[in-house]
């Protein structure tokens, strides 16, 4: 399935042309009908003589409307681009075309309506004069048919050029990561809430969880219509009416976004290309009230120029743009930019950054994912993708940098574990990424959370101190000289253990454990600390830090005044 879009001035027979292929009258609502005159966006579809699907998005062609047409337009394939014989190439017809270039549309097929009402003279000049405005534009060799609406003539032959618009025409790209600007919100009689809109990248199934965007609103998905038929799940490239549980009809509105949950990253600001109209009276600055056109949404936004005080008409340079909420995009999103107070189409152009993290005096934004990296340094894989919608392998752990940051992390870090000595680096103080390093470097070895040159040896491996504790046995005496240090780095590799103040041997423990275990072997019903004592040969001192151990370690466990077994008793 294709979707295309009407574009051209008003009254040059948009929705008559959408009514005479597809037999459904665009045209909504009343007041549209009475004035003859679309005011909002109208959807029909038709199937090709082929068997191929098209979708119609019908857009308004006055210029008061033009919003509305800017909201059709932000997810259409292709666009069926219509100037009437009669009167030839108008305003709209120019700044449609501007507004379709600017939002990458490559496709297109031209229709010359009314040529009932011209002679064929007429007819060629219009065609002449068509061609001359859409020469170097993206529409420079689509197919110019001419067409009469009251007789039918010319019809079969835009059905034969739709059918090659379609098969010329890339089908949207599918990357599991569904994505609906909403047109149309309304309520079904019984079945509540019903958004529409041109799905693009991701299929979307009955029961899916998604999130309208702003607000991470989550919602079920109670049903799902295209061409309208109920369906199980939707391919993108299709217009889709879905069903939406978990929020109210007055919560949404055209311009709100339906995603993925967790595969889009909402954002309150981008960085882009700005192409500035040739057309244009005027340099672009930051200052101006501008509106832009993003989706299906329409949204008020702060302009910063990115390496330039001002941009000339029928130049490109970069901005950054400022929204006041987030919304889900990613780099290749297009927009165009209005200014509200004087009216008029500024330019668009193509979102390079959605979360740009360069200030933006140093910003130089290109769009690629190797930028993206070497901004950010170190980076999650899993949020570069959500950044720039591209999957990379990870160079190391699940992060992804520059191999030049890769190989000065690894220097530094190996000199910091160097210069530490025999103690080597505390692997907690580093961050995620250096930790990751670590795991990398020849020749060191990470125990008991600290990372040292493997040369170096375990300093604590055969240390006195817990000779001398092991030696205690029970009842062990720590000597008053004994460091915290030492103290601490025996008790993390787990030779040492502490309770209630009192340093154990890790053996000590162990054979409390084996003696716990005999003693609960001939009386499961439990043993006092009494009984414990006399067996271990020790005092309350030792007794009752020994208990505790083994009940921290679930081996015992306390039932009133006796230790029972627990889940870790050795056998
Ligand atoms: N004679 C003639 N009239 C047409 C033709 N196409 C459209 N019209 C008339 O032109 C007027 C405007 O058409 P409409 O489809 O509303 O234009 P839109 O504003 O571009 O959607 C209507 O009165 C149509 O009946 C055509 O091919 N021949
Ligand atoms: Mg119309």
């Amino acid at each position: 399935m294709r979707v295309v879009a009407t574009a051209g001035h008003v009254d040059h027979g948009k929705s008559t042309l959408v009514f005479a292929l597809t037999g459904t009258d665009p045209d909504r609502f009343e007041e549209e009908k009475r004035r003859g005159l679309t005011i909002d966006l109208g959807f029909a579809h038709a199937t090709l003589p082929s068997g191929a699907g098209i979708s119609f998005v019908d857009v308004p062609g006055h210029v008061r409307f033009l919003r509305n047409m800017l909201a059709g337009v932000g997810a259409v394939d292709a666009c069926l681009f219509v100037v009437a014989a009669t009167e030839g190439w108008k305003p709209q017809s120019e700044e449609h075309l501007r507004i379709l270039e600017m939002l990458g549309i490559r496709n297109g097929v031209i229709v010359l309506t009314k040529r009932d009402l011209v002679d064929a003279e007429s007819l060629e000049i219009a065609r002449l004069d068509v061609a001359d405005h859409v020469a170097g534009t993206f529409l420079a060799e689509a197919p110019i048919v001419a067409v009469a609406a009251p007789s039918g003539a010319g019809l079969d032959e835009l059905r034969t050029a739709l059918d090659e618009l379609v098969a010329r025409t890339p089908r949207a790209p599918d990357r599991g990561r569904a994505r609906l600007w909403i047109d149309r919100v309304f309520a079904a009689k019984g079945s509540g809430t019903v958004v529409t809109g041109t799905l693009v990248d991701g299929s979307v199934r009955r029961d899916d969880q998604l999130v309208v965007e702003p607000g991470a609103r989550s919602v079920r998905v109670r049903g799902i219509q295209t061409l309208g038929a109920g369906v199980d799940a939707i391919a993108p490239g299709n217009r889709v009416a879905l069903n939406l549980s978990g929020v109210a009809q007055d919560d949404l509105h055209r311009g709100d976004c339906v995603v993925a949950p967790g595969r889009w990253r909402a954002s309150d600001r981008f960085d882009a290309t700005l192409d500035v109209l040739a057309t244009l009276g005027h340099e672009v600055s930051r200052r101006g009230a501008y509106m832009a056109y993003v989706g299906s949404r329409e949204v008020p936004v702060r302009l910063r120029l990115l390496g330039a005080d001002g941009l000339a008409p029928g130049t490109r340079g970069s901005v950054r743009v400022f929204l006041p909420v987030p919304l889900p995009m990613l780099p290749g999103d297009r927009y165009v930019l209005r200014e509200s107070g004087r009216d008029e189409t500024i330019g668009g152009g193509e979102v390079l950054d959605i979360a740009p993290v360069t200030k933006a005096s140093h910003a130089a934004p290109d769009g690629t994912v190797a930028r993206a990296i070497a901004e950010r340094g170190w980076v999650d894989v899993g949020e570069l993708e959500l950044l720039t919608g591209v999957a990379v392998e990870p160079v190391i752990g699940h992060w992804a940098t520059t191999p030049e940051l890769l190989e000065a992390t690894r220097l530094r870090v190996r000199t910091a574990i160097e210069t530490a000595g025999e103690h080597g680096v505390d692997t907690a103080a580093l961050a995620e990424h250096e930790r990751a390093v670590v795991l990398t470097l020849e020749g060191v070895i990470v125990q008991g959370g600290r990372a040292r040159l493997a040369s170096s040896g375990d300093p604590y491996a055969d240390h006195p101190l817990a000779a001398a504790i092991k030696a205690g046995g029970f009842s062990p005496e720590t000597p008053p000289d004994a460091d915290r240090t030492t103290i601490r780095e025996l008790t993390r590799r787990g030779l040492l253990v502490e309770r209630d103040g009192v340093l154990f041997h890790s053996d000590a423990i162990d054979d409390a454990a084996a003696l716990a275990s005999d003693l609960l072997g001939a009386d499961p019903a439990g043993f006092t600390v009494a009984t414990f004592r006399e067996q271990a040969g020790v005092s309350r001192k030792y007794a009752l830090p020994l208990l505790a151990e083994l009940d921290a370690r679930g081996i015992t466990r306390r039932r009133d005044d006796l230790r029972i077994a627990g889940p870790r008793l050795p056998a």
